[in-house]
């Protein structure tokens, strides 16, 4: 078998979503999800002018050895942009050979462990009292986990909370707005914020909360101690963790559980932190962490040190990404949760998905391969639209983390 074409499909239903479509001599074609949030355009370059020209007329059949040609063989290696060209490639050539056996990915990749994905959504209040009522509908919905965000008094725009009531999208039109940001004032709030949910609420649901890389690693030490009477599922990014031996200061204080990890791109941004076992869940999504091919590996080296799998599945991961995520976590051993945000009703008319969510789970059909297919005369009707995340400063004015 051969690949004979590849394509780059940019479109914008709602949002910025970039596809790869790889074509065979066998008239299949596969699909590979390479949405950056506000840097489609330059992965989308790097698949057209480097990648694509390289796999035509190689066997879609070798994955692995397609893999390392990306990843070993080329000399300017790793960042997210050229791994999510790379996990791009990956999830496409999976796709395919799904589609060659006639088998949907999960049993390529071991068969199922279990029958369905435990996923959480976000709740995300304006203040607490809209907080408390928008956690009451996400549990009338079924969710058995749910992340929390609130807005934080005099912090005028909080991580995670939209300003205008809508579903929370993080990327917005044009070039990069700026946040504003108060770590004490985060601080002395979050604690009340997660005693208020768990008075309301009881002890029955898992609860998340991501701290969007914001504390040093002595404030994240002091924010987990102060969280452990509330039990969190996992307390995600509360450092950036580029700086792995950070994350001692806060295991050897507290035992709330640690995710970390959406935008790293490699295993080996994650060594010393599952070595060591400062983690608990590993959330680099397929997408941008070197495709189905790295994050096995990932995952069985993670799983040898008791840490598991919570993928990134924002909205700004397009459906392919989120039913290769689904195949992937019903297969390997050591899957924690999910990160479920569903995509705007518009999305659908682009892309036709095999998953859907009942009662806390997700499950993907037995179409073969991934089991995703884009309408391409549908996205045409939806033209990129420029749109990047924000950019963070402290009360006075010091850049900081998003
Ligand atoms: C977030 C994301 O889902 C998460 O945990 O951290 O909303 C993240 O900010 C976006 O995916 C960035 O594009
Ligand atoms: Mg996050």
């Amino acid at each position: 078998m051969k690949i004979t074409d590849a394509k780059v499909i940019i479109t914008c239903p709602g949002r910025n979503f970039v596809t790869l479509k790889i074509y065979t001599d066998q008239g299949i074609y596969g699909l590979g999800d390479a949405t950056l949030n506000g840097m489609e355009l330059a992965v989308a370059t790097y698949l057209q002018e480097y990648c694509i020209p390289i796999l035509i007329g190689k066997d879609p059949s070798n994955t692995e050895d397609l893999w390392h040609y990306f990843y070993r063989g080329v000399y300017w290696k790793r960042g997210s942009v050229s791994m999510t060209a790379i996990s791009a490639i990956d999830m496409a050539l999976w796709d395919i050979k799904g589609k060659v056996l006639g088998t949907p990915l999960y049993n390529l990749l071991g068969g199922k462990s279990r029958d369905k994905v435990l996923v959480y959504c976000h709740s995300n209040g304006t203040d607490l009292n809209d907080l408390i009522e928008k956690t009451g509908k996400d549990l009338e919905r079924g969710f058995k986990a749910i992340r929390i965000q609130s807005g934080i008094p005099g912090i005028s725009h909080t991580y995670g909370v939209p300003k205008d009531n809508k579903p929370y999208e993080p990327a917005g039109k044009g070039l990069p707005h700026e946040e504003s940001w108060d770590t004490s004032k985060y601080l002395k709030y979050i604690p009340k914020v997660f005693e208020k949910v768990r008075e309301v609420y009881g002890t029955d649901i898992h609860l998340l909360h991501d701290v969007h890389h914001r504390c040093t690693p002595v404030e994240a030490a002091r924010l987990a101690k102060e969280l452990e009477p509330f039990h969190l599922f996992w307390l995600e990014d509360p450092v950036s963790g580029e700086l792995q031996e950070g994350l001692r200061i806060i295991r050897k204080q507290s035992s709330t559980p640690i995710a970390i990890g959406e935008v790293f791109n490699s295993v080996y941004d994650y060594t010393t932190l599952v070595t060591e076992q400062l983690i608990d869940y590993i959330r680099m999504p397929l997408v941008h962490g070197g495709g189905i091919t790295h994050l096995l590996k990932v995952a069985a080296f993670a799983s040898i040190y008791h840490v598991n799998t919570g993928f990134h599945g924002a909205t700004d991961l397009s459906p392919v990404n989120m039913a290769a995520a689904l195949h992937f976590d019903l297969v390997v051993n050591n899957f924690g949760i999910q990160e479920y945000m569903p995509h705007q009703e518009i999305v659908n008319e682009v892309f036709k998905v095999n998953y859907n969510f009942t009662n806390g789970y997700m499950v993907v059909d037995d179409t073969p391969g991934i089991g995703v297919d884009i309408d391409e005369k549908a996205s045409e009707k939806f033209p990129y639209e420029k749109a990047s995340l924000p950019v963070n400063r402290k009360t006075d004015g010091t850049m900081f983390y998003w």
